[in-house]
């Protein structure tokens, strides 16, 4: 009788991807990270402030998910960025056969550095690795400061926490405790690199810039 080895994995269409978009990074000498959000954290706000503080130093490309649009890469684009929308039609996270496509358009020899939106949703896309070097993930303050317990397995995947709108803290605003956050992802992820931030006024950005900067530097 013929014996079948169930034990050998099989590569999925996605994963084979993903290692392309790997090699093809590799290759290229580009760092490439996955920004994960539910919508509204405030995703692009902070991708347009990042290119536009860092112009001159860091040139920056976008991927750019969403299920249907292409707002955020208009926006991108008005900041002077070259951008890439790619539109899921429905499906809740970005593919590496997506993410190839989009390495393929955007200019990559005239690039430092390749940033990823992923679709607005804290769930579906931790689940699918698009060959990227790190994911990023971000929660901002209105949010609650529960989320890493109730969603752990992106803060136990990602490499920085970008905690958004900490302009909105202090006040009668919103109640959102920091410090619970940063212990709660750190127990998750003892590496995690937390960055409190606001992308509206600019607040703690600059350290984010500089890990940013380093991976670029780090890569070359
Ligand atoms: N107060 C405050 N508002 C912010 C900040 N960052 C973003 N916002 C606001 O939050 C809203 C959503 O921001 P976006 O950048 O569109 O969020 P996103 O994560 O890209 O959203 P999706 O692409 O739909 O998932 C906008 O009204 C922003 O102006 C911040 O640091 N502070
Ligand atoms: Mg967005």
């Amino acid at each position: 009788m013929e014996k079948i080895d169930v034990g050998k994995k099989v590569l999925s269409a996605n994963e084979a991807y993903a290692l392309k978009n790997r090699a093809l990074l590799a290759q290229r000498g580009k760092p490439c990270f996955n920004m994960i959000s539910s919508p509204g954290s405030g995703k692009t706000t902070i991708l347009v402030r990042t290119i536009t503080d860092l112009a001159g130093s860091l040139r920056i490309g976008v991927i750019e998910g969403d299920i249907q649009t292409d707002i955020d890469a208009q926006r991108i684009q008005a900041a002077q960025a070259p951008a890439v929308q790619i539109n899921t039609e429905g499906a809740c996270h970005l593919s590496a056969a997506q993410v190839h496509r989009g390495l393929e358009e955007l200019p990559l020899d005239r690039l430092d550095l390749v940033l990823i939106e992923n679709v607005g949703n804290l769930v579906c896309p931790s689940a699918f690795e698009l060959g990227e070097h790190g994911k990023i993930v971000v929660l901002s303050a209105p949010e609650g400061d529960d989320k890493p317990v109730k969603y752990p397995a992106i803060f136990a995947k990602s490499r920085v926490l970008l905690v958004n709108k900490i302009d909105l803290l202090g006040g009668a605003q919103v109640d959102f405790d920091l410090e619970r956050v940063q212990a709660d992802a750190r127990r998750l992820n003892r590496d995690i690199a937390i960055f409190p931030v606001s992308a509206k006024t600019g607040a703690g950005m600059q350290a984010w810039y500089d890990w940013l900067t380093d991976q670029a530097r780090a890569m070359r």
